[in-house]
């Protein structure tokens, strides 16, 4: 039995990669079950209103761990897998915070926030990792599964390196390696083709964003991805279950390349992005049942989330598009990964403390991942200093689903950069430059030469634009959404 004092509960963030608000049963989905990620809402909070700091990656990851909004670090952007740490080594975290709360703190999963102040050397011990940032344990993948280089990292170290085939990692358009095969050179040894991109590199028949070389034996394979992730989830629940933890568990699914374990094939007619869905539903149910078997499930606070929404066709060809039949990723909002509209950041967000928070409650008020680190330093009674989680808000009644007054208002982010503003249930998506739509992701971008306005009260499609009918209101949005943008803080 754990021993945790009760006013310490156990966090767990388990954080997938590109799910949509319409992708998991609880929400909706009828195309793909759940059951496990349904439990956290059977016995915990369903936020309809919740929300990701970004429409990528990176920068909403960022603001998880940060508590400030992603426009704050320039170099917040989905990062190549040789990119320096974007994240100030000196900056408070909510693992650092945590720490200071006597936590013990742990990542695994996907990175994706760069390694290192330079170009790595991948052949000796690794600077500036999640070990400087405020995690005593990390287990990651670099940046994405489609990128290289294809190698796990424990610590400040590759798993499996071999100093007779050391590791190299370029990113540039030409293959510097020409020997090597290449996506684009020889898709004749791809087992699963790319639609756009993804022509570099081949690794276990997968043509990758990256050229690498070397590395032979640490070399990983996607199939077997989720097992490796979850084995290092269940040793750090093994070893910490006796003290407080804090674990951020970035799942990899459902971002592309798309590669179950040959166990998960076939267990949806979506095709692989159906599959690798009930892939991580697996992970989360055997993460559960470990925290049970540990006796400290009631302690441990889980939250269920997604980094961004949604997205079919990015960047392999393995039927998403083709096999999505009557599902809706996105649920009924519009807009998906990258776009300007709710569908961009408007993810499944969920929230079970069974120990302490009521069940079965399906909360509508607005959270932001943003928010956790505020939250929790209220939970926690630990003073977060000036400068410090500078955009987190402390709502810990509504995180809590004690109460529904979240957030009043928020920026939010679409792909590179872009911003859109959320005031009560007001949405204003400022003029920007752009195409509509992005044609091989197949993308609603939300881009407009002018403003557009919707009301998600009344429209949650967003397919009515009020910015003609309310000129006044966009431009007080617009003028607020400026004084944040101007500021320093918005805690
Ligand atoms: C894009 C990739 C996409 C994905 C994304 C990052 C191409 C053509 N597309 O640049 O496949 O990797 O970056 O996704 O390369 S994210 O969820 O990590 O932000
Ligand atoms: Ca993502």
């Amino acid at each position: 039995m754990g021993r945790v004092p009760e006013d310490r509960p156990n966090i767990i963030i388990m954080y997938a990669d590109d799910l949509g608000f319409g992708d998991v049963s609880c929400y909706g989905a009828k195309a793909v079950e759940t059951p496990n990620i349904d439990r956290l809402a059977k016995e915990g909070v369903l936020f309809k209103q919740g929300y990701a700091a970004a429409a990528t990656c990176t920068p909403s990851r960022f603001s998880l761990l940060t508590g400030a909004y992603p426009f704050r670090c320039e170099n917040a952007r989905i990062l190549p897998g040789d990119a320096p740490l974007i994240i100030d080594t000196k900056a408070m975290t909510l693992p650092k915070m945590l720490k200071k709360a006597g936590y013990a703190t742990g990542v695994v999963g996907k990175w994706h926030l760069g390694l290192g102040h330079g170009s790595v050397n991948w052949n000796q011990p690794l600077e500036d990792t999640p070990l400087d940032i405020g995690f005593d344990e990390s287990m990651i993948m670099a940046a994405t599964n489609d990128r290289v280089p294809c190698v796990y990292v424990e610590g400040d170290q590759v798993v499996g390196l071999d100093t007779e085939d050391p590791i190299e990692v370029k990113y540039q358009h030409e293959n510097p390696w020409p020997d090597l095969p290449s996506g684009h050179e020889n898709p004749e040894q791809l087992k699963m083709r790319h639609s756009h991109g993804h022509n570099n590199s081949i690794v276990n028949g997968v043509g990758r964003i990256g050229f690498m070389k070397g590395g032979e034996k640490a070399l990983w394979v996607d199939e077997d991805m989720a097992d490796v992730f979850l084995n290092r989830t269940k040793k750090f629940l093994s070893d910490h279950c006796e003290e407080p933890f804090f674990l951020y568990q970035a799942f990899h699914q459902p971002h592309v390349p798309r590669l179950p374990n040959p166990r998960f094939v076939g267990q949806t007619n979506l095709g692989p992005r159906g599959d690798v869905i009930a892939e991580m539903d697996w992970m989360v149910g055997e993460t559960l049942d470990h925290l049970e078997a540990l006796g400290i499930r009631d302690n441990t606070i889980i939250i269920f989330s997604s980094d961004n929404g949604p997205i079919l066709d990015d960047g392999y060809e393995d039927q998403a598009v083709e096999l999505c039949g009557e599902h809706r990723p996105a649920g009924p909002l519009r807009g998906t990964k990258y776009s300007l509209y709710d569908g961009g950041t408007h993810v499944p967000t969920l929230l079970s403390w069974r120990g302490k928070v009521q069940h079965g409650i399906k909360s509508e008020a607005v959270i932001n991942h943003l928010d956790f680190m505020a939250s929790f330093a209220e939970m926690l009674g630990i003073e977060l200093s000036e400068g410090e989680a500078p955009d987190s808000q402390n709502i810990l009644g509504a995180v809590l689903g004690e109460s529904s007054e979240g957030r009043k208002e928020m920026l939010l982010e679409g792909s590179y950069k872009t911003k859109y503003f959320r005031q009560e249930d007001w949405v204003l998506i400022p003029a920007h430059d752009g195409g509509a739509t992005t044609r091989s992701t197949g993308t609603d971008t939300g881009k407009r030469p002018h403003p557009q306005l919707f009301n998600l009260k009344i429209d949650v499609s967003q397919m009515t634009d009020l910015a003609m009918k309310h000129p006044a209101r966009v431009e007080a949005m617009e003028e607020r959404l400026a004084e944040l943008f101007n500021g320093t803080c918005t805690r």
